[in-house]
């Protein structure tokens, strides 16, 4: 399929300035032509515009920037909508509220071809935060929660065809707030913390989940936070948690993905390249979408692994 880059420009969703440079420093880091090398075709669909402001009000007043937030959803919720018709759009964040558009343009694509929706969130953090309980009142950490169809986005458009618990899995979190955990643990969310990974490994849980997607014919979304990497690899995000992936887990991770053909939008977020290393950060990532899109070291078949 088509790549289609869609630039993200938002930096709303949390505090720290920087992350409205990640499209940018994508483009620079020939996010394009490495996946042209690779025999893809790509668009790049340029950055996405808000919409106009609305009055909004939320009875949590940590709640910051939620105008912009809503604006924002409406127009990646569009575009990603438009673009999942024509390929496989690749969302340049932009902080993490970004996927609350996003996944909603994806999702309104599912209900329309009829197939289910599954969501593989590679993050340190669950983002299972609703506006009302959210205690930093950053909207990047709730997009989780809008998908899944929790209460309290009153302020969002309805969320088209909320995702069930059991299709979104999330990989690799190891920062989950009081809050989230109690709401994960009522609901049907398959949480593969860092304590599952290590003890099981990066690839078992990985398969099961990707088995599920493949027997039910399902879309898979892949949102990849770069705080799912270990901070020494990928210095350029606002919430570094330490203990998070390894290089080589990362591109395990994005080759398996690959592997199953089943991978049909991405999200690229929380790049802050402010605080980026002379373009590190930026470039890693940029390597893990080439893993996912097919670089291999030495190819042979999946099953040769076991
Ligand atoms: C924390 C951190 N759970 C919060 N969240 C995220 O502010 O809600 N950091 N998503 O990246
Ligand atoms: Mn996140
Ligand atoms: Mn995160
Ligand atoms: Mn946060």
């Amino acid at each position: 399929p088509t790549c289609i880059l869609i630039g993200a420009p938002i930096d709303t969703g949390q505090k720290r300035e920087g992350c409205l440079m990640g499209p940018a420093a994508y483009r620079v880091a020939g996010l394009a032509q490495s996946l042209e090398a690779l025999g893809q075709s790509v668009i790049d669909h340029g950055d996405v515009t808000p919409a106009p402001l609305r009055e909004t009000d939320c009875a949590n007043p940590a709640v910051h920037h939620l105008a912009e937030t809503v604006a924002w959803t409406e127009a990646l919720a569009e575009a990603g909508e438009e673009a999942m018709a024509k390929g496989l759009p690749i969302f340049m964040g932009g902080d993490h509220s970004l996927s609350l558009g996003s996944v909603a343009g994806v999702a309104a694509h599912a209900a329309k071809v009829g197939r289910p929706l599954f969501v593989l969130w590679l993050d340190a953090h669950s983002d299972y935060h609703t506006p009302l309980t959210t205690q930093s009142g950053n909207l990047h950490g709730t997009p989780v929660a809008y998908i899944a169809g929790r209460n309290g986005f009153e302020a969002f458009p309805p969320f088209p065809a909320p995702v069930p618990a059991e299709r979104i899995c999330l990989y690799g979190i190891r920062s989950v707030d009081s809050a989230e955990h109690a709401g994960l643990l009522e609901s049907d969310m398959t949480v593969c913390d860092m304590r599952v990974l290590d003890e099981r490994g990066i690839v078992a849980p990985l398969r099961e989940f990707l088995d599920t997607v493949r027997a039910q014919n399902g879309l898979l979304h892949v949102s990849l936070d770069v705080d799912f990497l270990d901070p020494g690899i990928a210095p350029a995000v606002g919430t570094t948690v330490p203990g998070g992936t390894t290089f080589r887990e990362a591109h395990l991770v994005m080759e398996r993905l690959h592997e199953s053909g089943l991978v049909t939008s991405l999200d690229l977020v929380e790049l802050n390249p402010f605080l980026d290393e002379r373009g590190k950060t930026a470039r890693l990532m940029v390597e893990l979408v080439g893993s996912l899109m097919g670089r291999k070291v030495f190819d042979r078949p999946t099953r040769s692994f076991g």
